[in-house]
């Protein structure tokens, strides 16, 4: 079957009682057992829930995966994969990642000795050069969040795997309509279903989704014994986004490239950053990997911090907020929200500049985007 078909139909058969033909939010914590040990399937639902279980089987399908995994959020399902290693272990991830993302590395697993190197995301052999013997996994976020720039997952691929290092990519930005990490080699592909998959801007949560069995049984064993597990609510919240994503993608990349066509020649647009536009520098290997551009973009405002305040405060569809991949439009300022926890000189080191504006750009009507945007700069 075909992915629209799969996201509306795969792990969510008509239920079996009672033929409800979309699965039950089973808000349960436990399942009776009939004898000791003797149960359908769930004892406990942090180990196991029916509607979370639908929600896995799901996503397994959609990214060409054999296993998912649904966590509380997508920072849990991050914390999942970096736990699998330990002390003198060796991490290496690309320069441009979500600030959170960044956090946890830095603040966390950098204390209990596992260590990262960052690797320049525009130039594959750095990502060879920053192995060490120790290295156990290779990061990438691609498109990259805030600068949409873009990894060539086959090649990060084969450079990981000649030297029996994970390949982990979170697919966040581009969703599995557009890319699917695991037929490009990676082995694990990781998800903030707050944004795409669920779509709405209304819960938070998180998913992994593995091909290979031996990854599949360690992480299981993590989302039970840790159990930042999604709530039954919520898994049936991010089902119901799943089954209109392919409808939702292509409006978004219409739109968002629509948008990044206006912006790039604006004259008060100091630079945009959209990978479908095909005079953006990773505009060849965005086509080679995705069948499409999602909906991020992000651009640099010409004039100061003043002049971003000037243009945010007239906005009235863009709402500013953090977050992403929401059917309404969201701009946020990466500098003091996304990216609030990279030190100053880190950042710009990284080109995430005082001027950078990043936009999700929702399906509302795209002439009202624009006008919108237009309308704001004339204030700057
Ligand atoms: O917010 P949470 O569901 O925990 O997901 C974390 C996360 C992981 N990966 C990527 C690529 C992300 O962008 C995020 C969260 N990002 C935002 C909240 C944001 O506004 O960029």
């Amino acid at each position: 079957m075909k992915f629209e078909t799969r996201a509306i139909h795969d792990g969510q058969m008509a239920d079996s009682k009672t033929g409800a033909v979309i699965i039950p939010i089973y808000q349960t914590s436990t399942y009776r057992q009939e004898a000791i040990g003797k149960h359908r399937g769930y004892e406990y639902s942090r180990t196991g829930n029916p509607t979370r279980t639908a929600l896995e089987e799901a996503l397994a399908s959609l990214e060409e995966g054999k296993y998912g995994l649904a966590f509380a959020s997508g920072v849990a399902a991050t914390n999942a994969v970096f736990s699998l290693f330990e002390t003198g272990d060796h991490i290496v991830a690309g320069d441009d990642m979500y600030g959170g993302t960044y956090r946890l590395l830095e603040r966390v697993f950098k204390k209990w000795g596992v260590s990262t190197s960052y690797a320049d995301v525009d130039d594959l052999s750095s990502f060879k050069k920053a192995i060490r013997k120790n290295t156990k996994l290779i990061w990438i976020e691609t498109p990259t969040n805030p600068l949409l720039k873009i990894i060539d997952i086959e090649g990060v691929s084969e450079i990981a795997h000649k030297h029996d290092i994970i390949l982990a990519v979170d697919n966040t930005f581009a969703s599995p309509y557009f890319q699917r990490p695991l037929l490009l080699g990676a082995d694990i592909v990781v998800h903030s279903t707050t944004k795409y998959i669920a779509g709405h801007s209304d819960i938070i949560g998180g998913a992994i989704i593995l091909k290979g069995e031996k990854l599949y049984t360690e992480l299981k064993y993590y989302q039970n014994t840790a159990g930042a597990v999604p709530g039954p609510w919520d898994s049936w919240l991010a089902l119901r986004g799943l089954k209109t994503l392919a409808v939702r993608m292509k409006a978004h990349a219409e739109n968002a490239l629509y948008l990044a066509k206006y912006l790039s020649k604006h004259n008060k647009v100091e630079n945009v950053y959209y990978p479908g536009l095909d005079s953006a520098s990773n505009y060849i290997v965005a086509k080679k990997q995705m069948s499409g551009f999602s909906g991020m973009l992000s651009f640099g405002l010409k004039g100061d911090r003043l002049a971003v305040d000037r243009f945010l405060a007239h906005l009235k569809l863009f709402t500013l907020a953090e977050s992403l991949g929401g059917v309404e439009s969201l701009i946020s300022y990466p500098a003091l929200m996304t990216h609030a926890s990279m030190p100053r000189k880190e950042r710009i080191k990284r080109g995430i500049t005082d001027n950078l504006i990043r936009v999700s750009v929702g399906i509302e009507n795209k002439s009202d985007l624009k006008n919108d945007l237009a309308n704001s700069f004339k204030y700057v």
